[in-house]
């Protein structure tokens, strides 16, 4: 028996498709610089901690000559953070471009994230290597971390580790923390005279590193059609038995675009958008109230059975419980030492109590034992609750069972609900990436090479028109600072990309809104099916329909 199934080996052979300004020689592809720019906000404040890289031009690839294009170089990269489709791919795109403008020159893979140019934990990437990874899923090659890559001690380590292997360029590829710390490095590096640059590209499933500029992060595109065929199958099943309600959690930190996008793809009964709760500041109880009078009106018409979609950050969005994790998220840095002292997870639960103030006690003690330990899980690298261990379906399950209770007792609900939770994240994050995010990745590499070549540092890799045909995408660089404003963390203001939610005056989520009283009452479930690589262009090659909306 093969060591590799059919499809992967057909995927190995795949070539991804380039804009056509990258087909050229490396030596035909020159760089155009734009005018200087200016970060999003806090512009002085940035211009002070960027002296070296703040303001720099957008830089756009044209056909034209480049005289730097055949030196020897060594570069390294980082995988940093949550794995997300295509990442091989912004590899491989790198990989290539390097090796066509010179055989002789070097990529190394730090292994295990950031930690990796810290420690220096190398390895060479060899065209064997690199072929046994194009246009598949995962971060297995050089493998991925969340160790956040900030101090002056770990700048030193890895300015150490670049002189050791005569390394002159790192690229990162990571979402907007990883970034922000690619654009802190790159200024450390400047400062500082070391000849190494650092370049980005934009990595994230959930879709929330994007801009002006950045149109969408890589990983997204394929996440969301894995989830939503997931949810397709799930639709239906629940509309062949009609007998279950499922509530269906999906992953994606903080922003609610993945939740969105499934939406728009499956059309289910119920979709929450968790930057909407904000907007129109829910309680916990309205937002289980908006979804009682579905499962309601819906049983009112003989349908026991429905999907609810529930983002993985909702949980922050709900002013009430935002607020008590804010303080639990302080109370946890700051009296670290005293929680852990606490024998029993009793113990743990009543000195939270008695340590929050009098409004989040009140709600920490109206939550599910259960959802309390969630509440009190480690916290990330940055210092985050992890919401994806947080079972927010289930929660939402046991209230919203528990309203329609009263409601039957009042004789105002005759239905069943038989209600079950299921939580897709780590399903699609791994997934074969489609051609889009195949081909975007490829581009995205090849595009951090050639700003590295032209001596660019403080950019973010990036491809225009990714609406259109991938021959159509424009590429090119945006400096990071560009990107940037100053935000509080961890009780201090810290320069950080901005981080993109859910917009509700933009197209996608007006599109929605427009259609989810219908898609509630009228089982209009959409099958997506699986993503196809082969076959005809209009069925292998479509954006998202949060690119189309927003780009039509
Ligand atoms: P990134 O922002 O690093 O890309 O992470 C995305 C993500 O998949 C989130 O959606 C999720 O909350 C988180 O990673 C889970 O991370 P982990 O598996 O490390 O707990």
């Amino acid at each position: 028996m093969s060591e590799y199934s059919p499809l992967q080996k057909a995927r190995y052979t795949y070539e991804p498709k380039l804009p056509t300004v990258l087909n050229d020689e490396i030596a035909s592809i020159a760089v155009s610089l734009g005018e200087a720019t200016e970060s999003v906000a806090d512009q002085d404040a940035l211009k002070g901690l960027f002296p070296h890289t703040y303001g720099a031009p957008i830089a756009r690839f044209v056909k034209g000559e480049n005289a730097n294009a055949g030196t020897v170089r060594k570069l390294g990269v980082i995988l940093s953070g949550g794995q997300a489709p295509g990442g091989h791919n912004v590899i491989a795109g790198l990989f290539d471009a390097l090796k066509k403008a010179n055989p002789q020159s070097v990529l190394y893979g730090f292994k295990g994230g950031p930690s990796g140019i810290i420690d220096d934990d190398v390895m060479e990437i060899t065209d064997e290597i690199m072929d046994a990874y194009r246009n598949t899923g995962g971060f297995d090659i050089i493998g991925s971390g969340r160790t956040k890559l900030e101090t002056e001690e770990q700048f030193e380590k890895s300015l150490a580790t670049c002189r050791k292997h005569g390394i002159d360029g790192v690229v990162v590829i990571g979402g907007d923390d990883s970034n922000t710390n690619g654009a802190v490095l790159a200024e450390w590096f400047k400062a500082k005279n070391a000849g190494i640059t650092v370049v980005g590209c934009p990595k994230t499933i959930d879709g929330d590193l994007k801009n002006e500029h950045i149109e969408t992060s890589f990983g997204f595109d394929t996440a969301t059609k894995t989830y939503s065929e997931l949810i397709g199958n799930i639709e239906k099943d629940a509309n062949s038995a009609k007998k279950y309600w499922h509530f269906i959690k999906l992953m994606g930190r903080s922003a609610s675009h993945i939740g969105l996008e499934c939406a728009l793809q499956t059309q289910p009964n119920i979709a929450i958008i968790s930057e909407e709760v904000k907007e129109k500041n829910m309680s916990l109880e309205d937002v289980v109230n908006s979804i009682v009078d579905v499962v309601a009106a819906r049983a009112a018409k003989g349908m026991d059975f429905g999907v609810a979609l529930i983002p993985e950050g909702l949980i922050e969005f709900i002013p009430e419980v935002g607020a008590l994790i804010a303080e639990l998220n302080d109370l946890l840095a700051k009296k670290a030492d005293d929680f852990a002292a606490q024998k029993t997870v009793d113990d743990q639960r009543e000195w939270v109590n008695k340590e929050l103030s009098k409004d989040s006690s009140y709600v920490f003690s109206s939550l599910p034992r259960g959802i309390q330990m969630q509440l009190l899980d480690d916290r990330d690298p940055h210092g985050n609750v992890q919401v994806s261990r947080i079972e927010t379906e289930k929660l939402l399950i046991e209230v919203v069972g528990e309203k329609l209770d009263s409601l039957r007792r009042k004789g105002e609900y005759a239905g069943k609900f038989n209600a079950l939770a299921h939580f897709f994240g780590y399903e699609g994050r791994c997934a074969f990436p489609s051609n889009f995010d195949a081909d975007y990745c490829y581009g995205l590499g090849f595009s951090a090479f050639l700003l590295m070549s032209a001596g660019l540092t403080g950019y973010i890799s990036n491809l225009a028109n990714l609406h259109k045909s991938a021959n159509q995408w424009v590429p090119g660089g945006v400096p990071l600072t560009m990107m940037m404003n100053m935000e509080q963390r961890h009780g201090e203001q810290k320069p950080v990309i901005r981080k993109a939610l859910v917009e509700l005056d933009g197209a996608p989520f007006k599109a929605f809104a427009a259609q989810r009283d219908k898609w509630a009452m009228e089982t209009a479930y959409t099958f997506p099916g699986a993503i196809q690589y082969y076959g005809p262009s209009e069925v292998c090659d479509q954006p998202t329909e949060t690119l189309k909306l927003e780009k039509a």
